[in-house]
């Protein structure tokens, strides 16, 4: 097991589109153990592996206290349904940053498992907004997105400053 190095926004990669998963082998297994793992060492409750620069349509997310409720989302699909509703999201890109965001409060995912086999699941609440926020992920997308030009502008000020501080 190993940890992954984890994207910052603005980083472009973060934009890219993830491909759908076709090969279901050995690495895509490693490669899924080492998110869940990246993921619970931060902490977070969600991991997307173009956060990890593979851009693959793969995400891990974990909502539970004890860290024993793992999913693993292959291929995910979402179908929402019910209210919209608004929640303070933070994201292991964007560190340090927790804004409100509106989403919709029940998802049906239909996925594959890590070996390839179909997968359904319905959730609401905190799972199914942390999955539509590593959903968005696959395709490029941040919650930063969801904010004001003025508040996303700021925060990517912000981290571009850290950064460059780090190197
Ligand atoms: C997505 O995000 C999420 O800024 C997962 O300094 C989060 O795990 C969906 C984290 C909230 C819905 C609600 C963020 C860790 C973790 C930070 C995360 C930080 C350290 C974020
Ligand atoms: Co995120």
């Amino acid at each position: 097991m190993s940890l992954l190095n984890i994207l910052h926004h603005p980083d472009p990669r973060l934009r890219t589109k993830a491909a759908p998963v076709s090969i279901f082998d050995n690495a895509l297994v490693t490669l899924a153990d080492n998110m869940l793992e990246t993921m619970y060492a931060a902490p977070g409750i969600g991991l997307a592996a173009t956060q990890v620069n593979v851009h693959k349509r793969l995400i891990v997310v974990d909502v539970s206290e004890d860290n024993n409720a793992p999913h693993i989302l292959v291929n995910p699909k979402l179908e929402l349904f019910g209210d919209r509703v608004s929640g303070d999201e933070g994201c292991l890109s964007v560190p340090g940053f927790y804004e409100r965001v509106e989403r919709a409060e029940q998802i049906n995912v239909q996925a594959q498992d890590v070996s390839g086999a179909p997968l359904e699941m319905s959730a609401e609440g905190l799972l199914a907004v942390c999955i539509q926020h590593e959903c968005d992920h696959l395709d490029g997308k941040l919650f930063v997105d969801y904010l004001s030009s003025l508040k996303r502008n700021r925060i990517s000020k912000k981290l571009r400053q850290l950064a460059s501080e780090r190197d």
